[in-house]
Protein backbone atom coordinates (compact mmCIF):
# COMPACT_ATOMS: atom_id res chain seq x y z
CA UNK A 1 0.00 0.00 0.00
CA UNK A 2 1.63 3.96 -1.10
CA UNK A 3 1.16 6.45 1.64
CA UNK A 4 2.43 8.83 -0.78
CA UNK A 5 -0.01 11.93 0.05
CA UNK A 6 -1.43 9.97 3.23
CA UNK A 7 -1.84 11.40 6.66
CA UNK A 8 0.52 10.23 9.25
CA UNK A 9 -0.03 11.19 12.40
CA UNK A 10 2.76 10.38 14.56
CA UNK A 11 2.68 11.20 18.53
CA UNK A 12 6.41 11.98 20.44
CA UNK A 13 7.69 12.79 17.19
CA UNK A 14 10.26 15.34 18.65
CA UNK A 15 12.95 12.67 19.34
CA UNK A 16 13.73 8.69 19.73
CA UNK A 17 11.79 5.93 17.59
CA UNK A 18 9.03 9.06 16.87
CA UNK A 19 11.51 11.40 14.93
CA UNK A 20 12.81 8.72 13.60
CA UNK A 21 8.96 7.48 12.53
CA UNK A 22 8.41 10.42 11.03
CA UNK A 23 11.84 10.41 8.62
CA UNK A 24 11.13 6.69 7.35
CA UNK A 25 7.30 7.99 6.47
CA UNK A 26 8.71 11.19 4.96
CA UNK A 27 10.56 8.82 2.67
CA UNK A 28 7.04 7.39 1.66
CA UNK A 29 5.91 10.73 0.96
CA UNK A 30 3.24 11.02 3.36
CA UNK A 31 1.45 13.97 4.57
CA UNK A 32 3.00 14.31 8.34
CA UNK A 33 0.95 15.41 11.54
CA UNK A 34 3.80 15.80 14.07
CA UNK A 35 2.99 16.02 18.09
CA UNK A 36 5.21 16.10 21.19
CA UNK A 37 5.51 18.50 23.92
CA UNK A 38 8.85 19.78 23.08
CA UNK A 39 8.06 22.07 19.83
CA UNK A 40 11.52 23.56 19.32
CA UNK A 41 13.07 19.73 18.80
CA UNK A 42 9.65 19.12 16.81
CA UNK A 43 10.33 21.77 14.37
CA UNK A 44 14.08 20.23 13.72
CA UNK A 45 12.33 16.95 12.79
CA UNK A 46 9.68 18.70 10.66
CA UNK A 47 12.79 20.85 8.86
CA UNK A 48 14.67 17.20 8.31
CA UNK A 49 11.16 15.39 7.15
CA UNK A 50 10.62 18.03 4.44
CA UNK A 51 13.58 17.23 3.43
CA UNK A 52 13.67 13.79 3.69
CA UNK A 53 9.96 14.02 1.10
CA UNK A 54 7.38 14.40 3.08
CA UNK A 55 4.37 15.78 1.06
CA UNK A 56 3.82 18.47 3.54
CA UNK A 57 3.86 18.87 7.26
CA UNK A 58 1.58 20.19 9.88
CA UNK A 59 3.22 19.88 13.87
CA UNK A 60 1.32 21.26 17.09
CA UNK A 61 2.44 21.20 20.58
CA UNK A 62 0.59 18.16 22.25
CA UNK A 63 1.01 16.62 25.73
CA UNK A 64 -0.86 13.09 25.36
CA UNK A 65 -1.70 13.14 29.44
CA UNK A 66 -4.47 16.06 29.05
CA UNK A 67 -7.98 15.06 27.60
CA UNK A 68 -9.36 17.78 26.77
CA UNK A 69 -5.95 19.16 25.02
CA UNK A 70 -6.05 15.55 22.96
CA UNK A 71 -10.09 15.86 22.00
CA UNK A 72 -9.34 19.79 20.93
CA UNK A 73 -6.41 19.15 18.78
CA UNK A 74 -7.80 16.23 16.80
CA UNK A 75 -11.42 18.56 16.85
CA UNK A 76 -9.96 21.35 15.84
CA UNK A 77 -7.49 19.95 12.96
CA UNK A 78 -7.70 21.97 9.94
CA UNK A 79 -9.71 20.11 7.35
CA UNK A 80 -6.90 19.45 4.94
CA UNK A 81 -5.30 17.44 8.04
CA UNK A 82 -8.17 15.39 9.18
CA UNK A 83 -8.18 12.54 7.40
CA UNK A 84 -5.78 10.56 9.57
CA UNK A 85 -4.64 7.06 7.18
CA UNK A 86 -1.81 6.10 10.23
CA UNK A 87 -2.08 7.02 13.47
CA UNK A 88 1.34 6.23 15.49
CA UNK A 89 0.90 6.16 19.22
CA UNK A 90 3.92 6.54 20.01
CA UNK A 91 4.70 8.83 22.62
CA UNK A 92 6.06 7.40 25.78
CA UNK A 93 8.28 6.73 28.27
CA UNK A 94 10.03 4.85 31.64
CA UNK A 95 10.93 7.06 34.76
CA UNK A 96 12.71 5.67 37.53
CA UNK A 97 14.29 1.64 38.08
CA UNK A 98 12.77 1.09 41.43
CA UNK A 99 10.99 -1.90 43.30
CA UNK A 100 7.61 -1.08 43.68
CA UNK A 101 7.96 -0.91 47.14
CA UNK A 102 10.48 2.01 47.37
CA UNK A 103 9.11 3.46 44.20
CA UNK A 104 7.67 7.15 43.47
CA UNK A 105 4.15 7.42 43.02
CA UNK A 106 5.02 10.78 40.60
CA UNK A 107 6.98 8.39 38.46
CA UNK A 108 4.21 5.92 38.28
CA UNK A 109 1.30 8.81 37.65
CA UNK A 110 3.70 10.04 34.82
CA UNK A 111 4.31 6.46 32.80
CA UNK A 112 0.64 5.30 33.30
CA UNK A 113 -0.47 8.69 32.47
CA UNK A 114 1.50 8.51 29.30
CA UNK A 115 1.91 5.34 28.21
CA UNK A 116 -1.76 3.96 29.18
CA UNK A 117 -4.17 6.73 28.98
CA UNK A 118 -2.66 9.16 26.93
CA UNK A 119 -2.59 6.04 24.30
CA UNK A 120 -6.20 5.84 25.07
CA UNK A 121 -6.77 9.45 24.27
CA UNK A 122 -5.64 10.04 21.00
CA UNK A 123 -7.29 6.60 20.25
CA UNK A 124 -10.40 7.93 21.20
CA UNK A 125 -10.23 10.71 19.60
CA UNK A 126 -8.33 9.60 16.28
CA UNK A 127 -10.36 6.43 15.42
CA UNK A 128 -13.83 6.89 15.27
CA UNK A 129 -12.89 9.15 12.04
CA UNK A 130 -11.41 6.14 10.61
CA UNK A 131 -14.58 4.30 11.07
CA UNK A 132 -16.36 6.29 9.44
CA UNK A 133 -14.20 6.93 6.30
CA UNK A 134 -13.72 3.18 6.61
CA UNK A 135 -10.16 3.06 6.19
CA UNK A 136 -7.32 3.47 8.43
CA UNK A 137 -4.50 2.14 10.82
CA UNK A 138 -3.42 2.39 14.80
CA UNK A 139 0.00 1.34 15.21
CA UNK A 140 0.75 1.08 18.77
CA UNK A 141 4.27 1.21 20.31
CA UNK A 142 4.68 -1.57 22.95
CA UNK A 143 7.67 -3.28 24.34
CA UNK A 144 9.06 -6.39 24.89
CA UNK A 145 8.52 -5.47 28.54
CA UNK A 146 4.99 -5.65 27.88
CA UNK A 147 5.52 -9.82 27.60
CA UNK A 148 7.94 -10.16 30.12
CA UNK A 149 8.69 -8.02 33.59
CA UNK A 150 12.06 -7.18 35.07
CA UNK A 151 13.25 -6.51 38.05
CA UNK A 152 12.64 -2.91 39.52
CA UNK A 153 11.07 -2.20 36.31
CA UNK A 154 7.04 -3.08 37.57
CA UNK A 155 5.34 -0.31 36.57
CA UNK A 156 6.96 0.40 33.09
CA UNK A 157 6.50 -3.11 32.29
CA UNK A 158 2.85 -2.92 33.10
CA UNK A 159 1.91 -0.50 31.14
CA UNK A 160 3.21 -2.24 28.55
CA UNK A 161 1.15 -5.07 29.21
CA UNK A 162 -1.61 -2.88 29.19
CA UNK A 163 -0.53 -1.26 25.90
CA UNK A 164 -0.62 -4.93 24.50
CA UNK A 165 -4.08 -5.68 25.89
CA UNK A 166 -6.08 -2.42 24.50
CA UNK A 167 -4.28 -2.95 21.30
CA UNK A 168 -5.71 -6.69 20.94
CA UNK A 169 -8.82 -5.67 22.12
CA UNK A 170 -9.17 -2.51 19.56
CA UNK A 171 -8.42 -4.83 16.70
CA UNK A 172 -11.35 -7.37 18.07
CA UNK A 173 -13.22 -3.65 18.22
CA UNK A 174 -12.49 -2.24 14.69
CA UNK A 175 -13.32 -6.14 13.50
CA UNK A 176 -15.45 -5.57 10.61
CA UNK A 177 -14.21 -2.80 9.41
CA UNK A 178 -11.13 -1.96 6.92
CA UNK A 179 -9.34 -0.47 9.65
CA UNK A 180 -5.85 -2.12 10.99
CA UNK A 181 -4.40 -2.44 14.61
CA UNK A 182 -0.75 -2.83 14.81
CA UNK A 183 1.65 -3.49 17.91
CA UNK A 184 5.30 -2.98 17.67
CA UNK A 185 7.07 -4.33 20.46
CA UNK A 186 10.81 -3.47 20.58
CA UNK A 187 13.40 -4.50 23.12
CA UNK A 188 16.26 -2.14 23.71
CA UNK A 189 16.48 0.53 21.69
CA UNK A 190 19.53 3.37 22.09
CA UNK A 191 17.59 6.65 22.20
CA UNK A 192 16.61 9.15 25.34
CA UNK A 193 15.31 6.48 26.56
CA UNK A 194 17.60 5.69 29.48
CA UNK A 195 18.51 9.29 30.34
CA UNK A 196 14.44 9.91 31.00
CA UNK A 197 14.79 7.11 33.08
CA UNK A 198 17.56 7.83 35.17
CA UNK A 199 16.53 12.05 34.70
CA UNK A 200 19.74 12.99 32.81
CA UNK A 201 22.21 10.98 34.40
CA UNK A 202 24.28 9.76 31.60
CA UNK A 203 26.82 7.53 33.43
CA UNK A 204 23.79 5.32 34.45
CA UNK A 205 22.19 5.35 30.93
CA UNK A 206 25.33 4.69 29.23
CA UNK A 207 25.54 1.46 31.22
CA UNK A 208 22.22 0.08 30.38
CA UNK A 209 24.35 -0.10 26.45
CA UNK A 210 27.52 -1.24 27.16
CA UNK A 211 28.86 -4.19 25.38
CA UNK A 212 26.08 -4.77 23.10
CA UNK A 213 24.57 -3.01 20.17
CA UNK A 214 21.32 -2.01 20.95
CA UNK A 215 18.49 -1.62 17.98
CA UNK A 216 18.39 1.87 16.90
CA UNK A 217 15.34 3.95 16.53
CA UNK A 218 15.85 3.70 12.61
CA UNK A 219 15.25 -0.59 12.76
CA UNK A 220 12.04 0.35 14.46
CA UNK A 221 10.57 3.09 12.16
CA UNK A 222 11.43 0.64 9.58
CA UNK A 223 8.93 -2.31 11.17
CA UNK A 224 6.62 0.37 11.41
CA UNK A 225 6.57 1.34 8.08
CA UNK A 226 6.63 -1.97 7.23
CA UNK A 227 3.39 -2.86 8.68
CA UNK A 228 1.80 0.11 7.33
CA UNK A 229 2.36 -0.54 3.58
CA UNK A 230 1.21 -4.42 3.84
CA UNK A 231 -1.70 -4.29 1.34
CA UNK A 232 -4.86 -3.44 2.97
CA UNK A 233 -6.44 -6.79 3.59
CA UNK A 234 -3.15 -7.45 5.49
CA UNK A 235 -3.21 -6.65 9.25
CA UNK A 236 0.28 -7.11 10.95
CA UNK A 237 -0.67 -7.66 13.96
CA UNK A 238 2.11 -7.39 16.36
CA UNK A 239 5.86 -7.25 15.82
CA UNK A 240 8.76 -8.27 18.41
CA UNK A 241 11.98 -7.40 17.54
CA UNK A 242 15.48 -7.53 19.60
CA UNK A 243 18.90 -6.52 19.13
CA UNK A 244 20.85 -9.81 18.41
CA UNK A 245 22.15 -9.29 21.56
CA UNK A 246 19.05 -9.84 23.88
CA UNK A 247 16.78 -12.53 24.39
CA UNK A 248 13.57 -11.67 26.02
CA UNK A 249 12.96 -8.52 29.21
CA UNK A 250 15.84 -10.02 31.43
CA UNK A 251 18.56 -11.99 28.75
CA UNK A 252 21.28 -10.10 27.18
CA UNK A 253 24.60 -11.10 25.77
CA UNK A 254 27.04 -8.36 26.52
CA UNK A 255 30.78 -8.60 24.83
CA UNK A 256 33.03 -5.81 26.77
C1 LIG B 1 11.89 -0.60 26.04
C2 LIG B 1 12.37 -1.97 26.31
O1 LIG B 1 13.64 -3.45 27.95
O2 LIG B 1 14.54 -1.25 27.48
O3 LIG B 1 10.52 -0.56 26.03
O4 LIG B 1 12.56 -1.48 28.84
S1 LIG B 1 13.30 -2.01 27.72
Amino acid sequence: MSLKGKIVFITGASAGIGAATALAFAAEGARLLLAARRTGKLAEVAKAALARGAEAIHSFQLDVRHHRAVQTAIDELPPEWAEIEVLVNNAGLSRGLEKIYTGKVEDWDEMIDTNVKGLLYVTRAVVPGMVVRGHGQIVNLGSTAGEMAYPNGAVYCGSKAAERMITDGLRQDVLGTPVRVTSIDPGMVETDFSLVRFRGDAERAAKVYKGLTPLTPEDVADAIVWAATRPAHVNIARISLTTIHQANSILFHRER
